[in-house]
C-alpha cells in the first residue's frame, strides 16, 4: 500500500478521497489555490501545499506545480478526483513517467482510447457492445450528413470526436440544417477539445440516461457494480442521481451491466470508470411496467474517472469504490466476484449547489455559512468539506455538498430524502435545497417517468419560484474586516520558515512605522503572543484600526511597503473617523487594510485601483 497520497483536487471529493486514505492508513497531502487557503480539504489533510493563484489554470490545472508538490511532500501516488486534471491523459502519462509516483486511475492509454469518441465507439463495437447507430469515422461534408439522414432518418446528431457532457453536440432536424450545424459542431470541437473532427449518430429523441459503474484491477478482473439513473439533468448538469434506475427490469439491468463489463474488459481497462448508455424510453409506458430485456440501449461514452455520483453505487453495494481505486492502483486484486455484487434498496444523491434555482440556477457570487447544520440519522450520508462560518469560495464550480440517502426501497428513500432535506439547516448561502424539496413532491419524478428533457422542457418556472420563496435562504456576505493577517519569519533549530498567520474574529494587530508589531492594543491570545515577541514600543496607539501597511503621518497616509492598490474606499471631501479603512494594499500576496489613526476630511486621493506604490508613497491626504 502507498505511504502518502496527494489529492490533486479540492472540496468534497478531495475530502472523500482523504477519508478513504485515512481508513487505509495512508497519509494525505492536499494542494490548494490562493482562494482555498482556508478550505475544508486543506483542514482535513495531514499536510497541504499552495500550488498557485485562484485561477484553476494557474493552480489545480498546473501539472508541473502538482507533480512538484507531490515530490516535495514525498507522496508516492496522486489521486485526481473528478474534473480538473482527472481525464487529462497527458497528465496521467506524466505521472506514470514520474519515478516513485503512481497514478490512481486508468492507464493513460485507456484514457486516450476512450477519450476520443470515435475510437471508443470502434472499441465497443468490436467488443459486441451496442453503440448508437452511426459512424465511427470523421465526416467532413454536408453531403455525408444528408446521405446519413436519408438512410437512418432525422434527426441526426453531429458530435465532436473529443466531446462529451453535451459540448460539441449538434442536432440536425432536416437536410437544410446540415451545413450550419456541421460548421457549428466543428467550431465547438476545435474550441473546447482542440479537435475539429466530428462524426454522426442517429439522434434519439427520448432517452433515459443510465450509467454503469465499473471497477477493475490491474490483473484482468473486471466487475460492474450496477447502474445509476441520471436522467434528471438541467442543461447537461446532473442535479439528482439515483440507483437502481426506476425504469429497468432486472433482465435489462443485467444485460446493460454485462455489456459494460465486456466493454471494459475488451479495452483492457483498470481502476474505476463509468460506462454511459442511452436507453430508449417508451413515452406511453405505465411506470409500473418496467423496460424489458428487448429494450434498445446504446453505449454512449466512458468516463475514465471517479464520478460525483459514485456514492449512489456505494450505498447500494456497500463497496467503497474510492478505497478500491487506491487498492488496485497499489497492485491489489479485487477480492469479490461478479456474483458477490448485490444491489440493496434504493439510493438518491442530491447535489447541494450554491445556486438560485428561481433565477435560472444562477451561481451564488458570495456569502458565508452563518448556519451549517446538515441532516443525519439512519440512511443519511453527507459528503462535504464545509463547516459553519466558512466563506463560500466562488472561483470553481458551485457544488458545495452532496446529500446521499439510502432506503429499503424507492418509496422509503423518497420519504427519507424529504425528511433529510427538511432537516438541512443552512443559512447565509443560497442553495438548490428548495428545488430538491420540490422534486420530491413532483409527480413525474416520483413516478420515475422523467427523461433528460424533463427539467429543460417541462417543469414550470413558477413552481421553482414558489419553492424558493417558501424554503429558500438569502445570501449573507462575509464580514471580511475581522480577518487579521500577518507574515512572520520563524527560526526553528536554525532553519528559517516564512509563516503566514491568519486569525479570524481576532482584534487586529497594530503595526508600527517599521513594520514591526507593537505591544498593546491586540486582545486575542495569538496576536498578543506575537506582539510580545517583537514589540518595539514605537509610535502611538492604533485607535483599534490599522491591521497593516500604513499609518497617518501628520496629514498624509503613506504606504508602508511596496505593493499594489486593490481598492480605494474614499473620495475627496469624505469625512473619515479613526480606524476607517481608506484603501486596501496588496503586498507579499496579502491584502492589507490601510486605516487612518485620526479623523478628518480627505483633501486628496493620490492613488487609484491597480496602482503600484513604493514604501513611503503618499496614498491619501487628510485635513
Ligand atoms: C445523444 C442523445 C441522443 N441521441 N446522442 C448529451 C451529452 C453527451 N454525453 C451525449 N448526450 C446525448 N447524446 C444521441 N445519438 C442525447 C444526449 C443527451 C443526454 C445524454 C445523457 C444525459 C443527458 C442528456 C441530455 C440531453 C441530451
Amino acid at each position: 500500500m502507498f505511504r502518502k497520497v496527494l489529492v490533486a483536487n479540492r472540496g468534497e471529493i478531495a475530502v472523500r478521497v482523504m477519508r478513504a486514505c485515512e481508513e487505509l492508513g495512508v497519509r494525505t497531502v492536499a494542494v490548494y489555490s490562493e482562494a482555498d487557503s482556508n478550505s475544508g480539504h486543506v483542514r482535513y489533510a495531514d499536510e497541504a501545499y499552495n500550488v498557485g493563484p485562484a485561477r484553476a489554470a494557474d493552480s489545480y490545472l498546473d501539472q508541473e506545480a502538482i507533480i512538484e508538490a507531490a515530490q516535495k511532500a514525498d507522496a508516492d501516488a496522486i489521486h485526481p478526483g473528478y474534473g480538473f486534471l482527472a481525464e487529462n491523459a497527458d497528465f496521467a502519462e506524466k505521472v506514470e513517467n514520474t519515478e516513485g509516483i503512481k497514478w490512481i486511475g486508468p492507464s493513460s492509454d485507456s484514457m486516450r482510447l476512450l477519450g476520443e469518441k470515435t475510437s471508443a465507439r470502434k472499441t465497443m463495437r468490436e467488443a459486441g457492445v451496442p453503440i448508437v447507430p452511426g459512424g465511427t469515422d470523421p465526416v467532413d461534408s454536408t453531403e455525408e450528413i444528408k446521405e446519413f439522414g436519408d438512410e437512418h432518418g432525422y434527426p441526426v446528431a453531429i458530435k465532436a470526436e473529443g466531446g462529451g457532457g453535451g459540448k460539441g453536440m449538434k442536432i440536425v432536424r432536416g437536410p437544410e440544417e446540415a451545413e450550419d450545424e456541421l460548421e457549428s459542431a466543428k467550431r465547438e470541437g476545435e474550441a473546447y477539445f482542440d479537435n475539429a473532427n466530428v462524426y454522426l449518430e442517429r439522434y434519439l429523441e427520448n432517452p433515459r440516461h443510465v450509467e454503469v459503474q465499473i471497477l477493475a484491477d490491474e490483473h484482468g478482473n473486471v466487475r460492474h457494480l450496477g447502474e445509476r439513473d441520471c436522467s434528471l439533468q438541467r442543461r447537461h448538469q446532473k442535479v439528482i442521481e439515483e440507483g437502481p434506475s426506476p425504469a429497468l427490469s432486472d433482465e435489462l439491468r443485467e444485460e446493460i451491466g454485462e455489456a459494460a463489463r465486456q466493454g471494459a474488459d475488451a479495452a483492457g481497462y483498470y481502476n474505476a470508470g463509468t460506462f454511459e448508455f442511452l436507453v430508449e424510453e417508451d413515452p406511453d409506458r405505465d411506470p409500473h411496467d418496467l423496460l424489458g430485456p428487448d429494450t434498445n440501449f446504446y453505449f454512449l461514452e466512458v468516463n475514465t474517472r471517479i464520478q460525483v455520483e459514485h456514492t449512489v453505487t456505494e450505498e447500494l453495494t456497500d463497496i467503497d469504490i474510492v478505497k478500491w481505486q487506491i487498492r488496485v492502483a497499489a497492485g491489489e486484486e479485487l477480492t469479490f466476484e461478479q456474483d458477490d455484487v448485490e444491489l440493496e434498496g434504493h439510493a438518491f444523491e442530491f447535489r447541494i449547489n450554491a445556486e438560485n434555482a428561481a433565477n435560472d440556477f444562477a451561481p451564488a457570487t458570495g456569502g458565508s455559512l452563518q448556519t451549517y447544520d446538515p441532516p443525519g440519522g439512519i440512511g443519511v450520508r453527507m459528503d462535504d468539506a464545509l463547516r459553519q462560518g466558512d466563506e463560500l469560495v466562488t472561483d470553481y464550480d458551485s457544488m458545495i455538498a452532496k446529500l446521499i440517502v439510502h432506503g429499503a426501497d424507492r418509496e422509503e428513500a423518497v420519504a427519507r430524502s424529504a425528511r433529510a432535506l427538511r432537516e438541512y439547516d443552512l443559512e447565509g448561502v443560497v442553495t438548490i435545497i428548495p428545488f430538491h424539496r420540490l422534486m420530491l413532491t413532483d409527480e413525474t419524478f416520483l413516478e420515475g417517468k422523467h427523461t433528460t428533457k424533463y427539467l429543460d422542457e417541462q417543469l414550470e418556472d413558477e413552481r421553482i419560484e414558489e419553492a424558493q420563496g417558501k424554503w429558500g435562504t438569502e445570501t449573507v456576505e462575509a464580514d471580511d474586516a475581522e480577518v487579521t493577517e500577518r507574515e512572520f519569519i520563524v527560526e526553528v533549530n536554525g532553519k528559517r520558515f516564512d509563516v503566514n498567520l491568519e486569525e479570524r474574529g481576532a482584534h487586529p494587530i497594530p503595526v508600527g512605522g517599521d513594520g514591526a508589531v507593537q505591544a498593546g492594543g491586540a486582545g486575542a491570545a495569538g496576536a498578543a503572543g506575537a506582539s510580545g515577541a517583537s514589540a518595539d514600543g514605537s509610535s502611538g496607539g492604533s485607535g483599534g484600526g490599522s491591521s497593516a501597511a500604513a499609518s497617518a503621518d501628520g496629514e498624509q497616509v503613506t504606504a508602508e511597503m511596496q505593493g499594489t492598490i486593490l481598492e480605494v474606499n474614499v473620495d475627496e471631501g469624505d469625512e473619515v473617523s479613526p480606524g476607517d479603512v481608506v484603501c486596501v494594499l496588496e503586498a507579499m500576496k496579502m491584502e492589507n487594510d490601510v486605516t487612518v489613526d485620526r479623523g478628518g476630511t480627505v483633501t486628496q486621493v493620490a492613488v487609484g485601483e491597480g496602482d503600484s506604490v513604493d514604501m513611503g508613497d503618499v496614498l491619501i491626504v487628510l485635513e
